[in-house]
């Protein structure tokens, strides 16, 4: 039997009663900006997009020319439509406003446009997450105070892997369903249905070499999986860190795995790498739906209520019960007090 299309499957949720007709119409037109994206991606040199476009973001991080066209092509693409309030992007210091000749909806949609920047320039999958969010009632002019909701309050979320084939992962929340781009027709068939984390995993995905910075049940956990066959698991674990985190989460949901991000000690005041609504909370969602966990070490991302845009948060997400056994080593080693 032929796939459905993304957009017969956004028709049949509208119909089930699970979205209404601008949350479809918003999904749509960020499914045809990471179809542009993929495209610029695809064309690689020959497109003249490789290489830094000499400007930094708000944290402070160099900039690729592919960064800065995948952020113009998700604001240019959304901001007409009349289903957004505003947008906010990972590229961006401050909230970006619809502009007043176009109308305005009740979404609020949030995205980090290309994650896995250092890999663009390689030849390695690189992606884009995005997540949506309802403006808070009233608000006219929604400023970074209205983006400020827990990630339990995300309508839906998603993300795009411009790899060896480009898919779109996404969730309403009532499950995630992947999607595949059809590259000479044009569309995204809906490829796997209901995808579930395997609640057990020997994979592991962590940047090793930040181990000296890390806190004690950080290392802890890391060590009983090193010692494999012979040490307390008693079974021998594989690691896996492609560096970008849209195509490690994707490993992770496609056959298990656990990803960690955690808070290391290199810089104190910094309380992870990775960005609490732009990385973490788009991840969160997708991998609670499919069965997984999410948490920061000691408490479910989900459950955050960020304090700023650009926060940023440790992550652990993937397969349950290992993310469920390194974040009670993290709550047994705070219960005992021990220094960080
Ligand atoms: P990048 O810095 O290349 O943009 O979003 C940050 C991120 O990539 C994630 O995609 C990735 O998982 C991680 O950082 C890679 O961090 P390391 O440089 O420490 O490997």
């Amino acid at each position: 039997m032929k796939p459905i299309s993304l957009t017969q499957f956004l028709i049949e949720q509208q119909r089930e009663g699970r979205i209404n007709a601008d949350l479809r119409l918003l999904i749509e037109v960020v499914a045809r900006a990471c179809k542009r994206i993929s495209i610029a991606v695809g064309k690689g040199a020959l497109g003249g997009v490789l290489g830094s476009a000499g400007t930094e973001n708000v944290q402070g991080e160099t900039q690729k020319k592919l960064d800065v066209l995948s952020n113009e092509i998700l604001l240019e693409a959304n901001a007409w439509g009349g289903h957004l309030a505003a947008l906010a992007s990972e590229e961006m210091d401050d909230p970006h406003p619809i502009p007043d000749r176009y109308p305005k909806g009740e979404y609020l949609l949030v995205f980090d446009p290309l994650d896995g920047s250092s890999n663009i320039d390689v030849n390695i999958s690189v992606g884009t997450i995005f997540s949506v969010l309802r403006c808070p009632e009233g608000v006219k002019n929604p400023d970074e105070k209205a983006f400020l909701q827990p990630g339990t309050q995300q309508v839906a979320a998603g993300y795009a892997v411009y790899g060896s084939s480009t898919v779109l992962v996404l969730t309403l929340g009532d499950g995630v369903h992947q999607f595949t781009l059809d590259r000479e027709q044009g569309n995204f068939p809906l490829t796997h249905s209901r995808l579930r984390i395997p609640e057990d995993t020997s994979e592991f995905a962590i940047n090793m070499s930040n181990m000296r910075h890390w806190e004690p049940p950080m290392r802890r956990y890391i060590e009983e999986l090193l010692a494999g066959k012979t040490g307390p698991r008693r079974r021998d674990f594989n690691m896996r860190w492609v560096a970008s985190m849209v195509a490690d989460v994707h490993r992770i949901l496609t056959r298990g795995g656990i990803f960690i991000y955690p808070r290391d000690l290199k810089d104190p005041g910094k309380p992870g790498k990775l960005r609490l609504m732009y990385e973490a909370n788009p991840m969160a969602f997708i991998v609670e739906q499919a069965g997984g966990a999410a948490t920061t070490g000691r408490e479910r991302i989900l459950d955050i209520t960020p304090a700023q845009l650009h926060q940023r948060v440790p992550v652990f997400l993937g397969s349950k019960n290992e993310v469920e056994r390194v974040t009670g080593y993290h709550l047994a080693a705070d219960r005992a007090g021990e220094p960080a």
